[in-house]
């Protein structure tokens, strides 16, 4: 897939899921270099630069498409030959996808240790980093139940159910067994109702900003409510590059708002009636028990010293400047 196709698959949700756009992003970059035969300094850097903002364009919200943009095309401003520059790129793009895909395994291996055999989990949307820790804590042999929401309108919910219930499942007993985590699937105003029966809320991150807020799915802010409400931990399973060096001088996560006809065929309606789509919403830090990273399980007020240390100065530097 060339990287114009991939940029308009994020944008189409085809690759979708804040991990796995950045991973593919980044993927595109090395396969625009490696596309390039030509000596021509300047014109891979055009390319490169074009390729860099239709990707960034693709998808405004998820933080994660940035920084593994800036990580892939990091110290290319440097590069003194196309050959240097495409090698680079390459080097950056491999070693970003092998640390985000190292991190979920680290995220699952931490977050599964907060989980205990008779647990009930109610998760959000689907979240590859989420999911991990239940799926850890299932292969380690513990009895977790899961409460998974819909998530409309894109009802991302069925993958939900679909990945959980081949959790340990071999291959090709899935279809006929199914069940490896017992899932039930609910639509998402059933959220406060269920939360009696929930022991702790796992959900993943688009964003995380400087001041411990998260970005997720529409929805997650009205599930950590209720979470406050009913006194259960609310954990959010981010990796490090889901936190946003943007956020640092200020700036305001901007919230996607997708077309309509997503929630509605708008020929249904009544002349005049208007629909609105925003996809993602901000649960401010009070409402966050923890975030776990592939560092370790951290307080959400920790992250401005997560963007610091972990994405770096110059992250934050860069991220002043676009
Ligand atoms: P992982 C998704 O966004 C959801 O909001 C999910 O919580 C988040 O990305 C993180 O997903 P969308 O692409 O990276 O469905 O943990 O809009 O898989």
């Amino acid at each position: 897939m060339g990287l114009i196709e991939v940029a308009s698959s994020i944008k189409s949700m085809e690759i979708r899921g804040a991990g796995l756009i950045a991973r593919s992003a980044a993927e595109a970059l090395k396969q625009q270099a490696l596309d390039y035969k030509g000596d021509d300094l300047g014109e891979l850097r055009r390319r490169l630069d074009d390729g860099r903002r239709q990707l960034i364009a693709s998808r405004p919200t998820a933080i994660s498409l940035w920084n593994a943009v800036q990580a892939t095309m990091r110290g290319s401003s440097s590069a003194e030959s196309a050959d240097e520059l495409r090698s680079l790129v390459a080097t950056n793009a491999d070693s970003f996808v092998e640390r985000s895909s190292k991190a979920v395994g680290m995220i699952g291996r931490i977050g599964s240790k907060r989980l205990r055999s008779g647990m009930t989990v109610l998760t959000h949307c689907n979240s590859k980093a989420a999911l991990g820790v239940i799926k850890t804590a299932h292969a380690d042999g513990k009895d977790i139940k899961v409460y998974a929401t819909e998530s409309r309108p894109w009802r991302q919910g069925l993958l939900t159910v679909k990945d959980l219930a081949a959790a340990g499942v071999p291959k090709r007993d899935r279809i006929e067994h199914g069940a490896g985590v017992p899932t039930t699937l609910i639509i998402d105003s059933a959220v406060r109702w269920i939360m009696k029966e929930i022991d702790v809320v796992l959900v993943g991150a688009d964003t995380i900003c400087s001041n411990g807020a998260l970005i997720n799915k529409i929805g997650t802010s009205q599930v950590a409510l209720a979470a406050d409400e009913a006194r259960v931990p609310f954990i959010v399973c981010a990796e490090t590059y889901k936190f946003s060096p943007k956020t640092v001088h200020g700036e305001m996560v901007e919230i996607e708002e997708r077309d309509a006809s997503e929630i509605i065929d708008p020929r249904l309606l009544p002349p005049k009636v208007m629909v609105k789509n925003p996809v993602f919403d901000a649960t401010p830090a009070e409402y966050i028990d923890s975030i776990v990273t592939e560092i370790g399980l951290i307080s959400p007020y920790a992250a401005y010293e997560v963007i610091v240390k972990e994405l770096g100065q110059e992250s934050i530097f860069e991220a002043n400047e676009e």
